[in-house]
């Protein structure tokens, strides 16, 4: 089984990378064309294994994708480059339409020219926009984004049901609530927490911090996406979720302990714009379909993930320095200058 995964450098694709592999008969071919937001350090475990293959590629490139499909017969796209972060989207959207919406749309007419079985979108639950104190997410409530970032991913999630609508191309779109655990680059909450506790460095809170966030750990993401490629129906929907909802001063308090920090580390700041109050995610559609079930517990999952940024201070320290762009520049000096 031949499946191209996009955005594989980056959190969620690289552990997805890891899990295909565990499938012996599963070969793996990752684009991505290493934004600020993929690093080669995230898979490099995976680097010496000959059914892995990186193409520094963007996903709005329709000729390069063009020849990867062509070189191969592929079973399956799994969607996830993308920019993720909300924050980043209030600064300056346009990135995010090039790459969520235009990245989309190229990529499900190549797949389409090139016959790949069946493409799984990888969307989010942000595309539902806010939930009020009541109620959850199911898969046919409204979208309704509130940022650039998932007005953009809601475009994209359209786009793939409407390639199955009218094309009947196979498509599955999975719709996630947050992620947290290794891997994941510093600018999101939890590991922007873990790693200031680190070095002593203060927590920003944005607002009232009574914001709800449905987490769920990356691994069992990852599980249901491989679920969704082998049992999902075309043209459906399927959220994932842990029902695991926490204001952010839940989370904090829940990291203090663990770390070991007085209260004052919390900082209130100034609140996100358009930030939206609750998500919560019903997953009953995928548990009862896809035989989708999370494991791992919050007390568990935050415990395991601290221990990995404690453990692994070599990768967040040279993020956050910036010094991870340095590995790519060392390691593939030979295809930039191919390149030129
Ligand atoms: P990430 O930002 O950690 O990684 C994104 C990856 O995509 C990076 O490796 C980057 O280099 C690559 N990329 C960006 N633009 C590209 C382009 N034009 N062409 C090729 N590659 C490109 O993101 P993540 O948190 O791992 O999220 C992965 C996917 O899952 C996204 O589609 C996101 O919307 C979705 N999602 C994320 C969460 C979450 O909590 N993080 C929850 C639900 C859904
Ligand atoms: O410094 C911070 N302080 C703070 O209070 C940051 C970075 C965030 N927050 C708040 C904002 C949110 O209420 O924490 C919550 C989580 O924020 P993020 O980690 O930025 O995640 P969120 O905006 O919820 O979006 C995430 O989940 C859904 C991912 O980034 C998306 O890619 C995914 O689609």
């Amino acid at each position: 089984m031949r499946i191209l995964v996009t955005g594989g450098l980056g959190f969620i694709g690289s552990h997805l990378i890891r899990r295909l592999l565990r499938e012996p008969q599963v070969a793996v071919e990752n684009v991505d064309v290493l934004t600020y937001a993929g690093n080669l350090a995230n898979v490099q475990d995976l680097e010496s294994d000959p059914r892995y293959t990186w193409h520094r590629v963007s996903v709005t490139d329709a000729e390069a994708l063009d020849k990867i499909l062509s070189a191969h017969a592929f079973d399956a796209v799994m969607h996830l480059a993308a920019e993720s972060h909300v924050d980043r989207s209030i600064a300056s959207g346009l990135p995010f339409v090039e790459t969520n919406v235009l990245g989309t749309q190229t990529l499900l007419e190549v797949s389409r020219r090139h016959g790949v079985r069946r493409v799984v979108h990888v969307s989010t639950d942000e595309v539902y926009g806010t939930l009020g104190a009541e109620g959850l997410f199911v898969e046919d409530s409204p979208i309704q984004p509130n940022s650039p970032y998932s007005a953009s991913k809601a475009g994209s999630d359209l786009l793939a049901l409407a390639a199955y609508q009218t094309y009947g191309q196979d498509v599955v779109v999975t719709r996630c609530s947050n992620n947290y655990g290794p891997y994941q680059f510093p600018e999101k909450l939890i590991p922007l927490w873990i790693t200031n506790g680190l070095e002593q460095k203060p927590w920003p809170i944005y607002g009232d911090g009574l914001n709800v966030r449905d987490w769920i750990y990356v691994e069992d993401h990852v599980e249901g996406l491989w679920l969704a490629l082998n049992r999902g129906r075309a043209g459906h929907v399927y959220n994932f979720g842990s029902r695991n909802e926490r204001t952010n001063r839940q989370v904090a308090e829940d990291l203090l302990k663990i770390l070991q920090l007085p209260p004052e580390t919390v900082v209130q700041v100034p609140d996100r714009l358009g930030h939206d109050r609750r998500y919560a995610i019903d997953p009953s559609k995928a548990e009862q379909e896809l035989g989708f079930q999370a494991q791992v517990g919050w007390d568990e999952g935050l415990e395991r993930t601290v221990n990995w940024y404690q453990e692994h201070r070599d990768w967040w320290e040279a993020v956050k320095s910036g010094a991870y762009l340095d590995y790519y520049r060392r390691q593939y000096q030979h295809l930039e200058a191919h390149r030129k």
